[in-house]
């Protein structure tokens, strides 16, 4: 056959065409229309039947033995027992039942936070939370693990976080115009690999490319060389992790000096420009934010830095702030600061400079786009108004209404009976997982729907699995994505798993709520519903779809997106009173009273720089390195980290982690060395990767390998997780500080046969 018939599918890495032979999935191939395809689909392959599949229905020994809140302690510890779908549909729809009447359906937390899978139907979250606002509501969670103290902060600085998120700078603009790109967290490619929903074209690399041909000079401030791909020629600034508010703090300072600040700009587009003078010259703390200030807690000559100012000042700049730099104590500052100093220098809304959320974070950022206005499966109301940041979730499960600070409210945590899961993984993307292996011993009962043993699985009472994407079809319509794809089902699906869907709606039936939660309809209706619905919306902004019909024929289709360059805040800078922006005074706050008037001290509601508690500033002595846990290129988070890309990535079954030259002689490491990482909070295993691309005091790792923790809590696997702080960004965002994580590293001698995924366990 040739490969253009064979059946499409799509992932938030890419869509593929899928091989089968003899009813298995044998390869995922290029997409034809792909110029850049991502080798992590081809990690499926051997994951779709393996040991780490969840075939059946599970429930945990001591919650079928004893009910709800028997023998929490055990979780993640415990044999499951297998039981038919009959009888886990009636625990589960009881369980509900128990916990919505007896506490009220804010005791359920159904947050679910996570990727799930590509597919607008088959989406779990959207599937979950349809289904828990037909049986009463749930409390939720709000904004992300990528960005949770940029969602709430620049808002308060612009209107709007995600808008201008989705308009940013496209690529040729910046090729043709700007000069010099200053990229805070360099511009990984490799997280340009993926985008949520789906990608018909992966175009991150082209784009770089174009801005390198066209002589931009491109500057990569990161502790990691490799944050730009080395055909990018980039400079590299090897900056102290979390310290970039500083650096760029010092830049104002120096623009302020030479006297290179567009007040003309700030005048006219920013309110409080006034206030972050005062601060950058030291008028209220004594402190004047220069060059040589910064030089000490960056780790960067500021001679440097000066040049770096004032190369800013003369040339057509964009700066660059990867996402990776909110996910630290005080994540809202970085941005800030970047904000602040692209008003300074006055070029903000014109083609190719200002400022950007984070090139290559993902396919989209940097494309030409449009938002595509798509339907989805609705998800009815949530009568219940309770909620927590997302990232607060262990707070919330071991202080039970308690107090704490969110966005300039004070808020109680509610008290969660049950947790509900399905399409994320808690035991991957939380923080501190000992910490939270203790909180989650504290709800009666949690349910995970999944379709393999992750950690979360396996620290459940009742498991249910779900099929694949392979394993069922589907429609891909991302709304940030030109390419339409008809999903088709390659195999069966594997065991007695079921579409999320026909789990939730068996479950529904037994409450009685059949009708409420399907509307009569399949999922076939639905996708057909989908659709319909989604080519009539499209029809409104004069862009069109074929029908289903040809759509599923041809296997794909494509939207005719915008033919001119995408600009940041153009319209605003053209015409700022009928454009003015959804903050109190319609332009750039640089200084926010509304932030202000919070008064929570460790968000005064302007740039500034306080040290996180972790960071090599602060270091007890020169045994402790600063842990950065990027995202992984081998995969999405945890998803296919048991597939054969990814342990085909290990070594000696353990995760890589890059030390650098100096430190491994200093400490005493070599390449290939397995060692243990630790600190007050736990302990990983890992295997040395000696890399001159690392500043010295930096280690980096992947997220997203499997928490399988020995009985000494030390992660076989490798999840940096068990690592990193689970404290808020602030009292303002309340987001993830992962990147905030001193660590200590030390050869491992025990010759213990390598690490097996915890989930073999289960079999
Ligand atoms: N230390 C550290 N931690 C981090 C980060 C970091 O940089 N450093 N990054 C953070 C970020 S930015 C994020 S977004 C989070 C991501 O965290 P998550 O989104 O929770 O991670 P995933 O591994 O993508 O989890 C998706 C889960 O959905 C399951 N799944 C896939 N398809 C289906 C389906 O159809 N149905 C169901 N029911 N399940 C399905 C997968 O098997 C997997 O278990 O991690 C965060 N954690
Ligand atoms: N392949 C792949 N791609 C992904 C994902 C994935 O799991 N796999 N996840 C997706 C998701 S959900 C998200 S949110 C995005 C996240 O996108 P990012 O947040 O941009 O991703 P990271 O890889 O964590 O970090 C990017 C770079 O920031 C640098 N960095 C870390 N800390 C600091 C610091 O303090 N200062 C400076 N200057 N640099 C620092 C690191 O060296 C790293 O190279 O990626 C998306 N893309
Ligand atoms: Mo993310």
């Amino acid at each position: 056959m040739p490969e253009q018939k064979l059946p499409l599918t799509s992932t938030h890495w890419g869509a593929y065409r899928v091989k089968v032979e003899d009813e298995r999935v044998t390869a995922l191939l290029p997409f034809e229309e792909d110029p850049d395809p991502s080798p992590i689909g081809q990690g499926i392959v051997s994951a779709m039947q393996d040991d780490t599949r969840i075939l059946h229905p599970m429930v945990r020994e001591s919650w079928l033995r004893d009910g709800p809140g028997a023998r929490t302690d055990l979780r993640g510890k415990e044999p499951f027992v297998q039981v038919s779908w009959k009888q886990a549909e009636s625990f589960v729809a009881a369980e509900l039942d128990r916990v919505r009447r007896g506490f009220g359906n804010q005791a359920i937390y159904g947050g679910s936070y996570g990727w799930a899978s590509a597919g607008r139907f088959h989406h779990a979250q959207s599937q979950i939370h349809r289904f828990l606002n037909c049986i009463g509501g749930y409390t939720k969670s709000v904004n992300t693990y990528s960005f949770a103290a940029a969602e709430v902060a620049v808002p308060h600085i612009l209107g709007d976080y995600r808008k201008f998120l989705n308009t940013t700078t496209s690529w040729d603009s910046v090729a043709e115009h700007a000069e010099l790109l200053v990229a805070f967290g360099g511009i990984p490619l490799k997280n340009g690999q993926i985008d949520n929903g789906g990608i018909g074209r992966h175009i991150q690399r082209a784009g770089l490319m174009e801005a390198v041909r066209a002589n931009v000079r491109i500057v990569n401030v990161s502790p990691d060389r490799s944050a730009i791909a080395p055909q990018a020629r980039a400079d590299w600034m090897a900056i102290r992790p979390c310290t970039d508010t500083a650096m760029l703090l010092a830049i104002g300072h120096e623009l302020l000096r030479i006297d290179r600040v567009d007040h003309a700009f700030l005048e006219r587009y920013t309110v409080g420009s006034d206030r972050v003078f005062a601060y950058l010259q030291g008028q209220d703390d004594g402190i004047a934010k220069s060059p040589e200030w910064a030089a000490e807690i960056c780790g960067v000559d500021a001679e440097e830095i000066r040049a770096l100012a004032r190369d800013m000042a003369t040339k057509r700049t964009m700066i660059s702030v990867s996402w990776s730099l909110t996910r630290q104590r005080f994540g809202e500052q970085p941005y800030w600061a970047a904000i602040s100093v692209a008003a300074m220098l006055g070029q903000i809304g014109q083609p190719g400079t200002g400022f950007a959320f984070g090139y290559s974070a993902t396919n989209g950022i940097g494309a030409r786009r449009q938002h595509l206005p798509y339907a989805s499966l609705p998800q009815g109301e949530n009568p219940v108004k309770d909620f927590i940041p997302v990232a607060r979730i262990a707070d919330m499960l071991l202080h039970p209404n308690e107090t704490y600070r969110f966005n300039g409210e004070t808020k109680q945590y509610p008290e969660i009976k049950l947790v509900y899961w399905a399409g994320g993984n808690p035991f991957h993307h939380h923080q501190d997982l000992n910490r939270l292996r203790r909180a989650w011993q504290r709800p009666d009962t949690i349910i995970t729907q999944d379709w393999c043993w992750t950690a979360t699985a396996n620290h459940s009472d009742i498991v249910l699995p779900c099929t694949n994407h392979l394993e069922r079809s589907d429609l891909a319509l991302s709304p940030r994505d030109a390419y339409v794809v008809a999903m088709e089902q390659a195999v069966a699906p594997a065991g007695e798993a079921r579409n999320d869907y026909d789990i939730l709606s068996g479950i529904a039936d037994r409450m009685g709520l059949g009708q409420a939660f399907t509307e009569g309809r399949s999922a076939e209706d639905w996708q057909r519903w989908i659709y319909h619905s989604s080519q009539q919306r499209l029809s409104e902004v004069g862009l069109s779809l074929p029908s289903l019909e040809t759509l599923r024929a041809q296997g794909w289709a494509k939207v005719e997106m915008p033919d001119k360059p995408t600009i940041m805040l153009q319209e605003f800078v053209a015409d700022p009173n009928a454009n003015a922006l959804k903050t109190p005074s319609g332009k750039i706050e640089l200084f926010s009273e509304t932030v202000s008037a919070f008064g929570d001290a460790d968000c005064p509601g302007y740039a500034w720089w306080r040290a996180p508690d972790e960071w090599l500033g602060n270091r007890k002595d020169d045994s402790w390195l600063h842990l950065l846990c990027v995202q992984p290129q081998n995969k999405l988070h945890s998803q296919l980290d048991q597939g054969s890309v990814c342990k085909g990535d290990k070594i000696r079954g353990l995760e890589p982690i890059q030390v650098s030259p100096s430190d491994a002689t200093r400490l005493d490491i070599e390449d290939g060395m397995r060692v243990e990482v630790h600190n007050s909070r736990g302990a990983i295993l890992a295997c040395v990767v000696v890399n001159p691309d690392i500043r010295a005091g930096v280690l980096r790792i992947n997220t997203g390998a499997w928490f399988d923790p020995d009985a000494n809590g030390r992660c076989l696997g490798g999840n940096p997780n068990v690592l990193t702080p689970d404290v808020g960004t602030s009292a303002l965002g309340q987001g993830p500080s992962a990147h905030s994580c001193l660590v200590q590293i030390r050869p491992f001698q025990d010759d213990a046969t390598p690490p097996l995924a915890l989930s073999t366990q289960q079999k």
